[in-house]
């Protein structure tokens, strides 16, 4: 079994490469649930859809997230009645978080519900959110606010610095029923190519998840999301920055020290390999930008090979 801790499109890339190289049936991945957010009473897990959607091959692949084919009448009712539209809600992702909250409301657990909307893409792989217990990502900015993640993400577009990141509900949530047995069972445990602050930080939050990875790590595998000091996608190079570490591949070997082993570069950061293993973390210098489905399969076949 091959266990992949995922945030949103980064890991839902790599994940597409992985499922041609290692069977669907194997691989179990723990979806990041700090992103999620509450919009018009509707409970919605972005990087839960984002990797289910992916996975079904139905993402939306202009913003690599939502559904393809996306109409928008439902947000132009919205707009009509002056109601916020800053978070755009596709009449066809609509579905998904009408039924998602109707079976919550039912007193479903988040698990329970992932599972049902995964089984009805047929995506093969299990999907799991990283815990049933609420855990919500809040970023504290310059000023002293603290906004939750998606105001970050979307609302301000990532484009205010940020001063700390807190993950509210983290140290009292437990993990999903079956994570930590299969963290015991997998061969590899890999950390996709997500944002290392905001994406794979609330998974790693979770005391019993970061406890159980430092005892595994070294089966831990981790895929640097930063290339040549810079994020492929999102803010993460400027997340490292804002709060104190270096923006590079040693920056992330630093964070990801205490639960990986390995951590997988690409081959324009070569020459921090050295500094990287000087972290007693095994630098692995491959390709890992993946721009198309054969680059991600390599990727994925380098990294469950190492
Ligand atoms: N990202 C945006 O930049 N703008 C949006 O309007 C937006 C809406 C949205 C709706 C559903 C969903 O599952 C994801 C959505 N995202 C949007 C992406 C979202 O912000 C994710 O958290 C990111 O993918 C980061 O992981």
């Amino acid at each position: 079994m091959i266990v992949v801790l995922a945030g949103g499109t980064g890991a839902a890339k790599f994940l597409c490469g992985l499922v041609q190289v290692v069977n669907r049936e194997d691989i179990y991945v723990v979806g990041n649930t700090g992103d999620d957010a509450v919009f018009f009473g509707l409970h919605i897990s972005p990087d839960l859809d984002t990797i289910c959607y992916t996975l079904a091959g139905e993402v939306n692949s202009a913003t690599g997230w939502g559904l393809a084919n996306e109409t928008w009448h439902a947000m132009d009712t919205v707009a009509r009645y002056g109601g916020d539209t800053w978070f755009h809600l596709g009449d066809r992702d609509l579905g998904t978080h009408l039924y998602r909250t109707a079976r919550l409301r039912e007193g479903a657990q988040l698990s329970a519900v992932t599972e049902e909307i995964a089984e009805a893409w047929q995506i093969g792989v299990d999907l799991v959110p990283m815990s049933d217990y609420p855990v919500r990502t809040y970023l504290e900015l310059l000023d002293g606010t603290e906004v939750p993640f998606q105001d970050y993400f979307v609302k301000l577009r990532h484009s205010v610095p940020v001063e700390s990141v807190t993950f509210r509900g983290a140290s009292q949530a437990q993990p999903t029923n079956g994570i930590l047995e299969a963290f015991s069972a997998a061969e590899r445990i890999i950390l996709a190519p997500s944002n290392p602050i905001v994406s794979i930080g609330p998974i790693l939050a979770i005391p019993a998840v970061r406890n159980a990875l430092e005892k595994y790590r070294d089966k831990v595998r981790a895929i640097s999301p930063i290339v040549a000091g810079a994020a492929l996608k999102g803010p993460a190079d400027r997340l490292l920055r804002e709060l104190g570490h270096e923006a590079s591949v040693v920056g992330v070997a630093g964070l990801l020290a205490d639960v990986a082993d390995t951590l997988v570069i690409d081959e324009q950061d070569a020459a921090l390999a050295k500094s990287v293993s000087g972290l007693d973390v095994k630098p692995v210098v491959t390709n890992t930008v993946m721009s198309t489905p054969e680059l991600a399969k390599k990727l994925a076949s380098v990294v469950i090979d190492c």
